[in-house]
């Protein structure tokens, strides 16, 4: 039996790609020089399309795969994926939730504690000798006992939210209703209460129309000039421009953030900031957990091909 045709939209490790190309003909989209011309060539034998939570597929290439059956996604977070063309055409949608969870809450915690004790700025002082010539370095912010605003306590919110418990923060969460399981938590229903209350307001929803810009303005201000935002959903969460105002003009404490609105190209602005902490997208990058969810992502096409039930299906 000949091997399914699949589109492969980005690049995957070697430990994932040397099964992939076992199990299915890849066709490398990411290695094309002329996108359009390697799709109208390739597209009308396309049957499954494997890509990345980053990068999903847009109506255009979807559509330039008559015959796709399947989208499997590297990452649980499916925005990027023109849900409403896979819905009208009947198009399958897999990502890999549960795998990545602990990762991305440890590194969303990670930051805030780096960024409210100064350590990168520290781990400089030691470098270039500043501890020696300058002396004491300057003080930063507590964490224990502070307050936490948890926007979207879903799978990664409520494992965030779980872990600053362990540092005696006073927790609130918002979301769609209260959760029976966050009793030990104060429910806030309102974005701009939550950031009121909020020294840390840490940004964990799933991305959608619903939720675009959901952290704006009037939500950073609310979190203010002590407060620090922690985004390790989606950049679309929070409107940007109004971010990175907030944080020049200091009517926002600081932020610390995995994702970017254009990224991988950053808003020069950022830089010109001392008080953002920056990651690249990187809170499932770990072996342990990109590993899995390589293992997830070929599983999903696998049970698909054979005709069996899909293991985390998003449609
Ligand atoms: C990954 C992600 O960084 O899970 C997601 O939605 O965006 C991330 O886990 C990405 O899919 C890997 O490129």
């Amino acid at each position: 039996m000949s091997k399914p045709d699949v589109l492969q939209i980005g690049y995957y490790p070697e430990w994932d790609q040397e099964p992939l190309d076992n199990a299915f003909t890849m066709h490398r989209y990411f290695e094309a020089e002329d996108k359009a011309a390697f799709l109208s060539k390739v597209g009308p034998h396309i049957t499954g399309i494997a890509t990345r939570g980053d990068l999903g597929a847009n109506r255009a290439i979807i559509e330039a795969c008559p015959k796709l059956e399947i989208i499997s996604i590297y990452g649980v977070g499916y925005d990027a994926v023109d849900l409403a063309a896979c819905k009208e055409k009947g198009i399958r949608v897999t990502n890999t939730p549960d795998v990545l969870t602990n990762d991305v809450a440890d590194l969303g915690v990670a930051m805030m504690l780096g960024l409210s004790r100064g350590m990168v700025g520290a781990s400089e002082w030691v470098r270039d000798g500043s501890w020696a010539t300058k002396g004491l370095y300057p003080l930063q912010r507590r964490i224990w006992g502070r307050k936490a605003g948890v926007l979207g306590l879903g799978r990664i919110g409520y494992e965030v939210a779980k872990r600053l418990a362990g540092f005696d923060l006073d927790i609130a969460y918002s979301d769609v209703t209260a959760k029976e399981y966050a009793k030990d938590w104060t429910y806030i229903a309102d974005p701009v209460a939550l950031a009121q209350h909020a020294d840390f307001l840490f940004v964990t929803l799933a991305a959608s129309a619903e939720t675009h810009h959901i952290v704006n303005r009037e939500v950073i201000d609310a979190v203010g000039p002590d407060g620090m935002i922690i985004n390790v959903s989606r950049a679309a969460n929070v409107d940007e421009a109004a971010l990175l105002d907030a944080l020049k003009a200091k009517r926002l404490g600081s932020a610390a953030l995995d994702v970017f609105e254009d990224e991988p190209a950053l808003n020069p602005r950022f830089l010109e900031l001392d008080n953002v902490m920056l990651q690249p997208h990187h809170a499932s990058g770990t072996y342990e957990t990109r590993k899995a969810m390589g293992k997830l992502m070929r599983d999903n096409l696998a049970a698909h091909y054979a005709d069996e039930k899909l293991l985390a299906e998003v449609i």
